[in-house]
């Protein structure tokens, strides 16, 4: 496929609310869309960046330098027979997985819609249907925690995930089960604790909780080992797993039994796969994160979970729970068994809704060979 031109679409989308962490607070999601034009075809892509270096050292100005600088250079006027062929122009790029991979999905699509295949079977997916659940940032209080807990309940969701800080943390759990003794039950903490807060995070054992995600700091493994065998909860690295290396460390170690993927993080759709197949190998269960992508990132994401190691409820629910308007056609809405239908149209499976993506365009760059 001849690439014949990239175009990159700086986004500013409103939250329905804001979504407290312990990282901080966002009203907005801040992203890069990435449009990769082929021979008559468009694929879609989107870079999963903050504003900030908080959760990821990636910002939106750093995306758009190694965008511009390096990678969209690296493709445009070439003439590459397939995906593999297409990420080798750029595989020297150190690190900035989330560039890479907004980058990876757009190409992806392309290929898929240019074999007439849905995104899902282009990339190995098995299942029609994807269990997801929510991720419930951090409210006023817990009482204000159990409603909206309540309230995702109702719109069908069958595992809730709840965002921890210190301070915030035991008491959120306790509030929760009180209401809802038998729900699937998660937290996470971005990393927001220490071995020191250990006597805290060992009273999660008694609420019955499918998993802690990430307690303790962004870049560690080892320290999550001294944890692991502390306590009965399941652990799971979502920031420390950066690629299959990360990965096969955190389990050798004995860090977590349980792994969180996100292209985004690791650089893509290729290294998810890398990551999904060696946990499958070990019986390590996967599950698909988010970053509050729009439709274009919640479409590739769909199409990942839909391989068959990704068993446990993924952070992909529908378009209303993120936005009042998606920037995609159809909207992606939970089947009533709480689950997300996987797209079987060519690529991604949705249209882009062009007008909704014009309005939410804030800086835009179209780059084709000099
Ligand atoms: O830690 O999983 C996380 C969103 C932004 C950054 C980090 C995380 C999250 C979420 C949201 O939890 C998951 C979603 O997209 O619904
Ligand atoms: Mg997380």
């Amino acid at each position: 496929m001849k690439i014949d031109r990239i175009e990159l679409r700086q986004t500013k989308m409103e939250l329905v609310s804001p979504f407290e962490t312990s990282l901080g607070v966002e009203n907005y999601e801040e992203h890069i869309i990435v449009r990769v034009d082929s021979e008559g075809i468009s694929g879609w892509g989107e870079v999963v960046v903050e504003p900030t270096p908080s959760y990821s050292y990636e910002t939106l100005t750093t995306a758009w330098h190694i965008l511009t600088d390096f990678i969209v250079p690296s493709l445009v006027g070439k003439d590459l027979p397939d995906l593999a062929s297409a990420l080798a122009q750029f595989a020297w790029v150190r690190g900035h997985f989330m560039a890479r991979a907004g980058v990876e999905a757009a190409l992806a699509d392309a290929f898929a819609k240019s074999k007439g295949l849905s995104l899902s079977k282009f990339l190995g997916g098995t299942r029609t249907e994807v269990p997801v659940g929510v991720s419930v940032g951090l409210q006023a209080t817990p009482a204000r925690l159990v409603e909206v807990v309540g309230e995702y309940l109702k719109d069908g969701y069958k595992r809730i995930k709840i965002k921890i800080a210190p301070g915030r943390d035991i008491e959120l759990v306790k509030a929760v089960r009180k209401e809802y003794p038998d729900i699937l039950l998660q937290v996470d903490a971005n990393s927001a604790f220490t071995l020191a807060d250990i006597d805290m995070l060992k009273q999660f054992d008694d609420y019955n909780l499918q998993l802690i995600e990430q307690p303790l700091a962004y870049d560690d493994i080892y320290e999550h080992s001294v944890l692991a065998k502390e306590l009965k909860t399941p652990l799971c690295l979502d920031e420390s797993i950066s690629n299959v290396s990360d990965t096969k460390a955190a389990i050798a170690l004995k860090a977590c039994t349980i792994i969180n993927i996100k292209p985004g993080r690791v650089g893509g759709y290729t290294e998810s796969i890398k990551i999904h197949d060696f946990c499958a190998s070990v019986n390590i269960p996967v599950w698909h994160g988010g970053m509050d992508e729009s439709g274009v990132g919640r479409g590739g994401n769909i199409a990942l979970a839909s391989l068959p190691n990704f068993v446990l409820p993924a952070d992909l629910s529908a378009s209303k729970r993120y936005y009042k308007k998606d920037i995609v056609e159809p909207e992606f809405e939970l089947n009533p068994n709480g689950t997300m239908p996987v797209p079987t149209g060519p690529g991604i499976g949705v249209a882009i809704d062009k007008q909704e993506l014009e309005k939410v365009t804030v800086r835009k760059g179209s780059f084709k060979k000099a």
